[in-house]
Order: C-alpha cells, then structure tokens, then sequence
C-alpha cells in the first residue's frame, strides 16, 4: 500500500498555510512539475482492506481550466494524467507528450499491446469544439499513431476511439454548411449549420469504412437549442455555425450486425444507427418529442447528455446503454440562460425492451455534493455491468467511484484549494496500468546544515540533514528506490547510503549527518528503481547535492508543536518518519 502523498481535504492548508506552494513545492526531483492536488473527500478506508473494494487500476484524466474568469485559473499544468486512488500522480503527460490542449486519455488496445489514447488539438471553449487529432502511445509513452480524418475533414474533441484492436478509428466531426435556414427563424445574415458527422477509419490505411451526416437523417427542426436563442452558434459565419445536434459521442457494436450509438446533446437525444445503411433503428429521447420508447420510470429522462454507451443485451432480452446525464445546459462562463431539468447530474443505465417499447432505469449513479454539470460528463463500467462505476462530473472537476451497487467508495475533485475553482475535465477512465518509461528517472539531494534545519523545523538536536529524492514519471513497476553517494560522481566510488520502499510519484528519505559526514554535502547522488524482484529498471544520473535551496514546505511545517497531530495520523507519520527515523 502507497502513502497517500495527497490528502483528505483539510490538511493541506492546515500544513503549509497555502495550497498554491504545496503545489509548486510537490516533487523535489521534479521541481518543474505543478500538478493537480487531489482533494480526496470520500475514501472508502485508505490501507485498509475495505481499500480493496475499489477497482484496481489508475484514474486516466485530463483537467484544464474552465471559463474565461481571470480569478479562475484552474490546474496550473493542464494535460493528460494518472492518478492512483490515494491521489499520488503516476505520470505526467504534460507538454512532453501531449501538447495544445488534451481531452479524453482512456486505455486502448492497439496491435495486441495496451495503449494510451487522448485528442490533442485546439480548444474552442466558446463553442465547445475542438480541431484536432487523436494520437496515441505505448506503454513507454512513446507515440505510435496518429489518427486523422478521411475526407479532408477535421477530428473533434468529443469522440476518439480506437476498436478492433486498434485496426479502425471512430471520431466525430464538427462540419459547417451554408443552408436556408428560414424554417427555423434564419435569414440572409443566419445560414450556417453544424452537419454533425461520424467516421470510422481504417488506422493503417486512412480510408473512409462509414461515414454518418446528421442532417440526411434529422432535421433541423429537432433541435433543443434553437437557432435563435445564440446559445448553439447564431449561424452568422461557419465559425459562428448552428450546432443544432451537437454530436458528443459514438459507440459501435459489431456482435449482430453492425450499428453505432451517438449521443446528440442538442437533440436530448441517443441515436442506435444502422451500421450498413446509416438508417436510425431507434431514438431514446430523454427529454424530447424524438423519443421511440414509452419510459417506465422519472428516471430514465435525461437532458443534454454525453457519453452514450452500448452494454449488450441482458438476460431478459433487453438493450442496455449507459449514458451521462448532464440534466443541464449552460456557457462555460455562466452567462445567457442556464437549464437545469434536474437537482444534479448522474450517471445511468438504461434498459430497451424493444418488443414492448419501453426503457427503464437499471441504476442511476447520484454525486455528493449535489453536483449539476453544465458541460461535459462521463459514466465508465470499470468492469461491465457487474462491476465499479466511474462517474465524472465534467465542468464541477470532480469524480465518484461507486460500487455496483451505488456507495460512494472514492470521490475527489481534481484539484485542490484556488486552483481547483473552474477546474473541468471532460471525461475519465479507471483501468489498470503498466508503464516502462523512456523518459529518464530524476534524483536530488538537498542539504542542510543544522542551522538552517533547526531554523525551519524548530528541532534543536544539532544534526544536519540530507533530504534524498526520486521520482520516474509513468512508471508503475518500481518497488524500491536505493540512494547512493559518491564523492567522485563515479559509480566505482558510490557508497548505498538508504534502501527505501516506494512511496508514491516521488520517494523521499532524510538523513541525519554524523559530524563525521560532512563530506555528503560535497558529493553527487544518484538512485536505482528496482522491482519486486530486486531488478534495477532505471538508474538516474549523478546530481550534485544542492546546499542552497530553502527547507521545503513540507519539514518547515513540523516547527514547534503546532501540528494538529489528531486531524491526520497517517500524513504526521510519514513526515515523523522521514524526518526523525532516519
Ligand atoms: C441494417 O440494414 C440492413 C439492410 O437493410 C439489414 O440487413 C440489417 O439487419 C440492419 N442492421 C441492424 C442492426 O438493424
Ligand atoms: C471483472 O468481472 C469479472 C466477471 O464479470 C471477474 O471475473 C473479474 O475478476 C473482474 N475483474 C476485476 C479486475 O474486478
Ligand atoms: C475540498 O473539497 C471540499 C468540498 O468541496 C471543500 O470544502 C474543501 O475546501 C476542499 N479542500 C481543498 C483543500 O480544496
Ligand atoms: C426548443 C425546445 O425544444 N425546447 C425544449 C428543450 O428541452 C426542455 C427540457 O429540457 C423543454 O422544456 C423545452 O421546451
């Protein structure tokens, strides 16, 4: 079991006065890391066996910061992360691997290996589009594709998948056409339109298998989000076009015979399409006239939702589809006319009777909170419908793990104090994670001399200190981390100094100095990630041991006897143990 290097709510403030430099203040081996600080406010028993009824596995997320509001600055490194459940980073895919913006980081299969997939492009945050591609990594992090769209057209943000083991691509696109709008209240100066589009592509070969055009299929007239309202694009310029449809997401199914599901927010509407001729085979309409099914509970409506997913067919013979139910609509910056159908967001599933023509609900997964997302969302079965539910809740920043059956056994916004004001995150995954990084492992060493030690912390034993760090970003295989010292920076002259079990992004250890060990502060460190097999999978470089950096944040908190020790344990003995047992 990791220590939870991030921490339930309260302490963080409680310890440094100051969530912003405990963020900037996170790794000593990577001080050019800032990355969100979890804040972790459901655990279901951190250490404990009851741990073991969360899912195994790593969060696969990608927060960036919200709104347009100055005061509202969000994750200070928005990118592609993992996280474990105590909230320890496991990898960082900011700007080394992923650049621009990134949304949608989710586990794939991709030529019989396990791959990291996520949209990077531009952000369009006014209209909710983004133009980019889909790339994707190996397990070292190392790109091995990029997807783009067939039919000189551009990928958007909201769908990327790869299927068939990697051999074909679905994704979405966003296409304006010029077209009489009059129906439905345009003019001369209003006659742009989103003709929301689906492709799947063949990954090797760049050809167009399906193509998909909302308006061959659903007029205009369909629409929630009217053209003349301005709130889906006012249809003045392509940029500006109406997005009547606003396609959020597609899932195919291949096990009859090939059909798509697509989510359409605008619409309050999932779509089952005919995967040969493109002919819609059913409308769930949550909240719509588009609807197939009469539904035999409240709480199959839904409104402006995303992420519709096919799940098979139960043992009664019924389809079953999850979906993320927003339950409201709104700008990212607040402004306009907001919708809320319901108290807050939820995650649902949902079952079809085809011969009788009804949908119920078959769970429906509420947030802590009382959590109401404008935007964004996602419902993940960790492990089919038998298994963990991963619900994120898009503009709040925030996911729950629930079990099967409904408690809450995580939950945690994804970033801490100010900066996780206006946080979003637009969906998340939980599945487990083996990564061997290319990157390189970092190591430091910081010394201090008694005075500076007594100064920070308030201890008077008269002891200098080596503060000893390593990290290697993405990797999940290290057990053990053993630090050496070498007056030389040769290997030949190196002395094992601490052997010390990983704990989290960065492992730590102190030393206190003999007055007979004064010469550390002129040697080099260096460290070796072993696995549980005692195997070296990484050996960092010779850094100096640095004797000028200020006592970090974290060891100045311990001065004198402020420390409310009964509010949490577990992170006052990890600090004890750093600093007094060494
Ligand atoms: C799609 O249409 C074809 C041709 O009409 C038909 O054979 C097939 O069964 C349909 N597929 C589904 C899933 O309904
Ligand atoms: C997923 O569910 C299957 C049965 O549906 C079970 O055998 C397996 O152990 C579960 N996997 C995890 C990781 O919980
Ligand atoms: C964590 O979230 C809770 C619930 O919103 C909030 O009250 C608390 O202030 C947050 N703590 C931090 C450090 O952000
Ligand atoms: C124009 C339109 O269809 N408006 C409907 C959108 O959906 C809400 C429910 O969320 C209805 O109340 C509106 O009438």
């Amino acid at each position: 079991m990791r220590v939870p290097q991030v921490l339930l709510a309260s302490t963080i403030a409680i310890l440094t006065g100051s969530s912003l430099s405990e963020a900037s203040w996170q790794f000593l081996s990577r001080p050019d890391l800032n990355v969100p600080t979890l804040n972790i406010t459901h655990h279901v028993g951190f250490g404990e066996d009851k741990a073991s009824e969360l899912a195994p596995g790593l969060f696969f997320v990608a927060p960036f910061a919200g709104g347009n509001d100055q005061e509202k600055h969000g994750p200070l490194q928005p990118g592609p992360y993992l996280f474990d459940d105590s909230g320890n980073l496991v990898w960082t895919g900011f700007a080394q691997y992923y650049s621009i913006w990134t949304v949608n980081l989710q586990k794939t299969q991709f030529e019989g290996r396990d791959a990291l997939l996520a949209f990077q492009g531009k952000h369009n945050a006014a209209h909710g589009h983004g133009h980019g591609v889909l790339k994707l990594l190996d397990s070292s992090y190392n790109v091995l594709k990029e997807v783009r769209a067939g039919h000189h057209r551009l990928i958007d943000k909201h769908e990327g998948q790869v299927i068939n083991d990697g051999r074909s691509a679905l994704f979405q696109i966003y296409h304006p056409v010029p077209r009489d709008l009059s129906e439905v209240g345009g003019d001369a100066q209003h006659q742009w339109i989103v003709d929301a589009q689906f492709q799947e592509v063949d990954v090797g070969t760049g050809k167009v298998l399906f193509e998909w055009r909302s308006l061959d299929h659903v007029p205009p007239t369909h629409s929630n989000i009217s053209l003349t309202s301005g709130q889906a694009g006012d249809g003045s310029d392509s940029s500006e076009a109406w997005d009547y449809f606003h396609i959020n997401s597609v899932d195919k199914d291949s096990e009859r015979s090939p059909s798509y599901l697509i989510s359409a927010r605008d619409v309050n509407s999932i779509y089952k399409i005919n995967g040969t001729t493109g002919e819609i085979i059913w409308r769930l309409g949550g909240r719509n006239i588009n609807n197939d099914f009469e539904h035999l509970d409240e709480e199959v409506a839904f409104s402006y939702q995303h992420h519709a997913r096919f799940h098979g067919f139960d043992a009664e013979g019924r389809e079953l589809v999850s979906v993320y139910d927003n339950s409201a609509h709104g700008t990212e910056t607040d402004s306009g006319s907001q919708v809320r159908d319901a108290p807050t967001s939820s995650g649902k599933i949902i079952a079809l009777d085809h011969s009788k023509k009804t949908a119920s609900t078959v769970k429906a997964f509420y947030p802590p909170f009382g959590l109401l997302s404008k935007s964004q969302g996602s419902t993940h079965l960790i492990n089919g419908t038998k298994g963990n539910v991963l619900v994120n809740w898009g503009s709040e920043g925030a996911i729950t793990e629930y079990s099967w059956d409904g408690k809450i056994l995580f939950h945690a916004f994804l970033d801490s104090g100010d900066l996780g004001v206006g946080l979003q995150n637009y969906r998340a995954f939980k599945n487990e994670w083996h990564g061997s990084p290319d990157e390189e492992s970092a190591v430091a060493g910081l010394f201090y001399d008694e005075k500076a030690w007594s100064k920070a912390t308030g201890l008077e034993d008269q002891q200098d200190r080596l503060i000893l760090a390593a990290s290697w970003n993405g990797d999940t295989e290290v057990q053990n981390w053993r630090f050496y010292l070498s007056a030389t920076s040769k290997d030949v002259h190196r002395k094992l100094v601490a052997t010390v079990p990983r704990t989290g992004f960065e492992t730590r250890h102190v030393i206190s100095l003999r007055s007979d060990q004064q010469s550390a502060k002129k040697s080099s460190v260096l460290a070796e990630g072993v696995d549980k097999h005692g195997k070296v999978l990484t050996t960092t470089r010779w850094e100096r041991i640095e004797s000028s950096w200020p006592v970090p944040p974290q060891y100045q908190s311990h001065k004198g006897q402020t420390l409310p020790l009964e509010e949490e344990p577990k992170l006052y003995n990890e600090i004890h143990q750093a600093v007094f047992a060494a």
